[in-house]
């Protein structure tokens, strides 16, 4: 191997790109699909490809590999690009990879945009658009028109910010890099990320070192780098594959901690921060804070803190702030009056009471999903599968759910004759309940009746007019069976809006009649969001951390959800996964918990 080592994900990134590109096109759709099929495998393989190369192992074993595929990855290895990605970015603009993500387009119609508009770019669509000839192209009409030019809206407001998990994901290679560097005392995660915030528009690291060269040449000549947008002696900044930019500092060890709490922001946070400290006649940057002193030199006067975040806060009066906090939502006034409140953690959580499995679109059998939950210590679980309304799933009618039942039987049957039956978690019977177009539900009150856990959720008319819309889901908590209300919003990060909803109304009905509102661990939707679950939690509700996990490595999620339920300052009392079985049972049976001792 002669070239550039790229990392699993940057395969994928490329692939992806090339089914695209092609697809635009028109090409093959057999072939299409195989490079995409082919990035997803890339994507989640352990090893790194290049490690494969490197000891001579074969790319055709890999599934879905064939051999021109691993002939296309080796040539990227070796001469920097994938031969026919470079053929088929000549023929098809690149811009078109942007009109593809606008909502309601998708390749085909992009194609058909660029062919009979010209249409290369967004701004070209934008144009097109608002002179009113996409309604006027053959099976478009006024009402796609109308949607895509809101979709450009959409896209161009997402454009630049990365979800949270893949953030995350692309940032983990790095950090470790970095860490492992010699001379690197510390590094650490600062900005939105550090924060929680579902998305993130830039990643900033920190770091203290004896040698800030060597840890800025060790970022510059990652692999997963893309472009270096800068280098000096302190501070690297880099594009990787993926475009995530990359920010890194090195600080001296006694600022870090003021630096790390400069960095982490959120910039509301600092300002209101920084007035506090010159309300004390002090001054707080990222040096550290000061008193007194002449001249302009940041560093001038006595230095009152600096080494640790801790002793910043402390300093000015407050408490140490939860990072996921420091958005200006209260939370300086709370910590200066000592009442912050107790956050909920991870290790609260006693279970995940949303997850699919092969009887519906998910992907492990519900053995596995058990022994996914088993091995993360969880006291209960609960499989909900798709109800019948979504056919393309799989959804399951009363009779299919029955023989579901017959094997849930089955697999109690043998634990119970298991020495280790007493450590598993408790299975619940659940079903993820379609939300009929009217607010009915896609299965009947008897059947209902005997599940232990009722989900409900909106997957089709999304777009029904705010009222109608609040309507239907308002109709279906009032039903008595119903215990949580799923990715409420139903919004896909970057991708979707929620629906057009009175939440308000929502929260009312699902606090009156015993129903949870999801906060969906997903980091496709983190939905509620923060400032959601602040509104639900205020309005009385009681929320569900879910990850809707389709496979066992979903369960993973839960943590993004934790995460989101810590920035809407929630603690294990309002959140119903958090409880001990028995206190979630009557919830879930709507009748008042048992009085204890
Ligand atoms: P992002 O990257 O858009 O998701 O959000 P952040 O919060 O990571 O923002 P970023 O990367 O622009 O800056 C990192 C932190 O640096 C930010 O949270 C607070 C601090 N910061 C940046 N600019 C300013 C500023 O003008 N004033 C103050 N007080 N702090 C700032
Ligand atoms: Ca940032
Ligand atoms: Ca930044
Ligand atoms: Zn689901």
């Amino acid at each position: 191997m002669s070239g550039r080592r790229f990392s699993n994900a940057a395969v994928a990134v490329r692939l992806t790109r090339l089914a695209d590109l092609l697809e635009i096109e028109g090409a093959n759709a057999f072939r299409v699909r195989a490079y995409r099929a082919a990035a997803e495998t890339i994507e989640a393989h352990p090893e790194a490809l290049a490690d494969v190369l490197a000891r001579g192992g074969d790319l055709t074993e890999l599934k879905g590999v064939g051999k021109d595929l691993a002939a296309a990855v080796a040539a990227l290895f070796e001469g920097g690009d994938i031969p026919a990605l470079l053929e088929v970015a000549e023929r098809v603009p690149a811009g078109l990879l942007d009109v593809v993500r606008v909502p309601g387009v998708g390749p085909k119609r992009a194609a058909t945009l660029w062919r009979e508009l010209g249409v290369t770019s967004l701004d070209d669509l934008d144009r097109a658009a608002r002179a009113g000839r996409v309604a006027a192209l053959a099976g478009f009409g006024e009402k796609t028109q109308a949607k895509v030019l809101a979709g450009v809206a959409q896209v161009r407001r997402h454009r630049g910010r990365v979800r949270l998990g893949d953030a995350e994901a692309a940032l983990a290679p790095l950090l470790k890099a970095v860490r492992d560097a010699p001379g690197v005392e510390r590094v650490e995660v600062a900005g939105s990320l550090r924060r929680g915030r579902a998305t993130v528009g830039d990643v900033d690291l920190l770091a203290v070192a004896d040698e800030p060269a060597t840890a800025m040449a060790t970022l510059r000549d990652h692999p997963d780098v893309a472009e270096v947008l800068g280098s000096g002696d302190t501070k690297t900044s880099v594009r990787l594959e993926g475009d995530l930019q990359v920010d890194l500092r090195v600080v001296p060890a006694a600022s870090f901690g003021a630096a790390w709490q400069y960095f982490t922001g959120s910039k509301a946070h600092n300002v209101a921060l920084r007035q506090r400290a010159v309300d004390r006649g002090l001054r707080l940057s990222e040096y550290g804070l000061f008193r007194g002193g002449e001249g302009q030199h940041p560093e001038r006067g006595e230095r009152l803190a600096g080494a640790d975040e801790d002793g910043v806060y402390r300093a000015l009066g407050l408490a140490w702030i939860p990072p996921e906090l420091r958005e200006d939502r209260g939370e300086i006034a709370a910590a200066a009056e000592d009442r912050l409140p107790r956050l909920l953690e991870a290790f609260d959580l006693h279970g995940d009471l949303h997850m699919h499995s092969t009887w519906s679109d998910g992907t492990a059998a519900i053995r596995v999903m058990r022994a996914a939950c088993a091995e993360r210590g969880y006291a209960y679980m609960a499989i909900t599968d798709h109800s019948q309304a979504l056919r393309m799933t799989g959804g399951l009618d009363a009779e299919k759910l029955a023989r579901q039942w017959a094997e849930f039987d089955e697999i109690a049957a043998e634990e119970a004759g298991r020495p280790d039956g007493d450590g598993r978690p408790a299975l619940l019977r659940g079903l993820e309940v379609d939300i009929l177009k009217d607010g009915r539900l896609d299965l009947d009150d008897e059947w209902l009746a005997r599940l232990d856990v009722v989900i409900v959720s909106v997957h089709g008319h999304l777009d029904l007019p705010q009222a109608q819309q609040t309507e239907r889901v308002v109709r279906a908590l009032q039903h008595p069976e119903v215990n949580v209300l799923a990715h409420p919003t139903g919004r896909l990060l970057g991708t979707r809006e929620g629906m057009a909803l009175d939440l308000d109304a929502v929260f009312e009905a699902a606090a009156a009649h015993g129903v949870a509102v999801e906060c969906n661990a997903s980091p496709y939707r983190l939905d509620l969001g923060d400032v959601e679950l602040m509104r639900a939690a205020a309005a009385g509700c009681r929320v569900v951390i879910d990850t809707d996990a389709h496979a066992p490595a979903g369960l993973d999620d839960m943590r993004y959800g934790v995460a989101t339920a810590r920035r809407a300052w929630l603690g294990r009392e309002h959140v119903i996964n958090a409880w001990p079985l028995e206190r979630l049972r009557a919830f879930l049976a709507k009748r008042p918990p048992a009085v204890a001792g």
